[in-house]
């Protein structure tokens, strides 16, 4: 039991998510408010509570026969910078976060991506003035969604994949009698 448990399990699941490049029928309207939101994730969470918390899982360089399926989102490269976080809401579990850098992105934009530890990584992200988009692609796995960004910082790329959990806001609906979760 307890947090480890909770992100292998997250990083396990991650594995089985089926992506969509465009937002599916069956996804509902204000999740996908939430799933396409294009500025940072960490602040739209902030807004749902007191206290945002970012708890690191898993930080260090991967090569690329252990990147699954993210492989074909990404440029080959000798290896890639891997980073899991769970983002805790007033200590609830909210957010599985993975990030890939491939080498050359860090070569390109500075090394800074493997030096930010605690601090959420849209908090860094997000100061950047070369930063862009590609893509957002929605997912879903076991009744939980997810989404995957593909940005670029300098026009090198990353890949930043998020797994809402059950008790995140993305599941809060307006009800009449206040926030309800469906
Ligand atoms: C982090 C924080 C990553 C919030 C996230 O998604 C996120 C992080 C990849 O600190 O690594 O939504």
């Amino acid at each position: 039991s307890g947090v480890g448990t909770m992100s292998d399990d997250a990083s396990t699941l991650l594995r089985t998510i089926s992506w969509f490049t465009e937002p599916p029928s069956v996804l509902p309207e204000h999740i996908g408010d939430w799933l396409m939101e294009t500025s940072s994730m960490t602040q739209r969470l902030e807004k749902y509570c007191a206290q945002l918390r970012v708890t690191l899982c898993r930080e260090g360089f991967i090569t690329p026969q252990v990147l699954g399926e993210e492989r074909d989102q990404l440029p080959l490269d000798e290896r890639y910078w891997l980073r899991e976080v769970v983002l805790y809401g007033d200590d609830r579990p909210w957010l599985f976060g993975r990030t890939i850098v491939p080498q050359q992105t860090l070569d390109g934009s500075g090394s800074a991506l493997t030096k930010i530890g605690n601090q959420p990584l849209g908090r860094y992200l997000f100061e950047q003035k070369s930063l862009t988009r590609d893509y957002i692609h929605t997912g879903c796995c076991e009744g939980l969604w997810a989404r995957r960004s593909r940005l670029c910082l300098s026009g090198y790329p990353l890949l930043l994949t998020e797994l809402f959990l059950p008790e995140s806001p993305v599941y809060y609906t307006p009800g009449d009698e206040g926030w309800q979760v469906i």
